[in-house]
């Protein structure tokens, strides 16, 4: 503690999600000062928060779980291919315990301020009132792993707030659970979150309506139990399934067919699409490796999903409805489903397309629609997303140098070198999101990347005798450059997504990942650190 009750760490770490968690072990196990906060009450980040029923991984869980410690890796049983949120809390939790990380953590605390000193390039953190009491600490560097589907998005809808009956965002669910049996519910928002939640709704709900603005691809989990020889077979094969997962594109050992679409035959091209479909979700976006920038080629993968998901659907009629007219297959994130379009073959589900009768208002109970059309419910699920990759640090006052606001340095869109660092804010890093491949592989490695990334880095600041590092204004156009570049080159620019930022009323239109994938990233920014982190200015006072 310094004399005016401000605490002196090395490290603060905001966010005790997967990314946080693991900064806080490697970060104490290197001997530094640390320092976490977390604005829920325990561990978990997305998972503490996404608890509506159904909410599931779709990565595989045996990917989706961290990598850095062998022990960890062997000790801990998957029941399921994809893992439930409940599941993945418990993992987590066993984590914490594991390396008693939550002695490093602050909970039921947010990160309110994170203010640079130009003299000493230190940065003063500030917490709100929360558990910690409106701390403030002087810390060296700040490491933001506030994730990027963690600030939610609630829908301009007149009336909203005085919905007369219950109202619950999927992003914010209560921890007690919620009942819906016998009630009439409504679902607006029908991707992952809403896509998920849907069939386990329809299953306690007297009546459903689902609300859809746009309609999405989704692709059956393919879920099972993973027995004892699996998770056998599954350990003493983990070296190589890893060894493939850090060369891949989405973080999990699953390489795209070496041909083009159009190369191969009719028969090839089906039964790879029909092996990525028994591998379930969204790896289907990348069966081939020309499917998400030949339009063709996207074609023909979306032709093979409509033929499959339209035989799952009775009415022919919501069918075309829940066929996206809209966008390529793979340009929104696809959705890991189980009996989703199913559900809307059960009697009392509904489909309620917004492009043709748009929600005009909510009076009471009722969502009034343009047509006139009241729709009387008990509850109102909002599955209406996140303002993704950048809505959790706007929350946030963060100021570099010259007092500037990283909000204001971003209002054109996030701006970046290699996802990591920005010019004018030296070591301030934000890891697993905007600039990197985070939110289109697999979180986990991506999170286990940067830290790696950062404490290899902050051992060369210590070991040259450099107080701070800080991305060189070049650098950092480069980078959006080339972001911008890799996007364009790809179909992703022409969906509405939340990549890039169209699911937020106002806000840039920029892709915001690094489309060229996990492994060719990894490449990149371990040539950076080999060469002596160039693009970085390192700084010795
Ligand atoms: P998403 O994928 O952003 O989905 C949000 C859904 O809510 C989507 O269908 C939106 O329609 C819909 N939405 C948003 N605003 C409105 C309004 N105003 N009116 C009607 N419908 C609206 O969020 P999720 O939580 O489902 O999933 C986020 C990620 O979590 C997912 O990609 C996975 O990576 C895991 P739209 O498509 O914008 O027309």
């Amino acid at each position: 503690m310094s004399d005016n009750n401000t605490e002196s760490v090395d490290v603060v770490v905001v966010g005790a999600g997967v990314t946080g968690l693991y900064a806080v072990h490697k970060m104490r196990q290197l001997g530094y000062r640390v320092r976490g906060f977390e604005r829920g009450a325990d561990v978990g980040g997305v998972w503490y928060w996404n608890r509506y029923p159904g909410a599931r991984c779709d990565v595989e869980s045996a990917d989706y779980s961290y990598s850095f410690d062998e022990e960890l890796q062997l000790e801990w049983d998957w029941s399921e291919k994809y893992a439930t949120q409940p599941e993945i809390m418990r993992y987590l939790s066993h984590v914490a315990d594991r390396f008693d990380l939550r002695r490093s953590f602050t909970f039921n605390s947010s990160v309110v301020s994170a203010e640079l000193d130009e003299e000493t390039l230190r940065w003063t953190v500030r917490t709100d009132d929360g558990e910690g009491g409106g701390e403030v600490l002087s810390a060296r560097f700040c490491v933001f792993g506030v994730g990027c589907l963690s600030s939610t998005h609630l829908p301009a809808i007149p009336g909203l707030e005085s919905f007369a009956g219950a109202t619950y965002h999927t992003g914010e669910w209560p921890h007690e659970g919620v009942d819906f049996t016998g009630l009439r519910v409504g679902v607006i928002g029908t991707g992952s979150s809403g896509i998920q939640s849907v069939p386990l709704i329809a299953d306690q709900a007297a009546q459903l309506t689902v609300f859809q603005r746009s309609a999405n691809y989704s692709i059956p989990a393919g879920n099972k139990p993973l027995d004892e020889a699996a998770r056998r077979e599954l350990k003493a094969t983990y070296a190589e399934r890893r060894r493939l997962a850090r060369l891949s594109g989405g973080g999990s050992p699953f390489m795209t067919h070496p041909r083009r679409t159009l190369d191969v035959d009719e028969q090839e091209r089906r039964e790879a699409y029909e092996k990525r479909w028994e591998l379930g979700g969204v790896l289907y976006s990348k069966t081939f490796p020309d499917q998400l920038t030949d339009l063709t080629a996207n074609h023909a993968a979306r032709a093979f999903w409509e033929e499959k998901v339209r035989a799952r659907i009775d009415d022919p009629a919501v069918a075309d409805l829940l066929v996206p007219t809209d966008h390529p297959i793979g340009t929104k994130r696809i959705v890991t489903d189980s009996d989703y379009y199913e559900t809307y073959n059960r009697e009392h589900v509904r489909l309620v397309s917004l492009r043709e009768n748009a929600i005009e208002r909510i009076d009471g109970h009722d969502v009034v629609l343009a047509d006139g059309e009241r729709v009387e419910l008990d509850a109102l699920v909002l599955a209406t997303g996140f303002d993704a990759m950048t809505g959790s640090l706007d929350r946030i006052d963060i100021r570099g140098r010259g007092g500037q606001l990283l909000k204001d340095a971003w209002s054109a869109g996030p701006r970046t070198y290699l996802g990591l660092g920005t010019d004018g804010f030296p070591n301030l890093f934000n890891l697993a999101g905007v600039g990197s491949p985070s939110v289109l592989a697999n979180v986990i490695l991506c999170a286990e990347q940067h830290v790696d990334w950062l404490t290899d880095c902050l051992a060369h600041l210590d070991a040259h005798g450099y107080v701070a590092i800080e991305a060189a204004e070049q650098a950092v156009e480069d980078w959006v450059r080339e972001c911008r570049e890799r996007a364009a080159a790809t179909l992703m620019m022409s969906a509405d997504s939340w990549y890039l930022g169209a699911n937020i009323p106002g806000k840039p239109r920029v892709f915001m990942p690094f489309v060229g994938g996990f492994g060719a990233y990894g490449e990149i920014i371990a040539a950076v650190a080999a060469s002596g982190y160039k693009g970085f200015d390192l700084i010795a006072r």
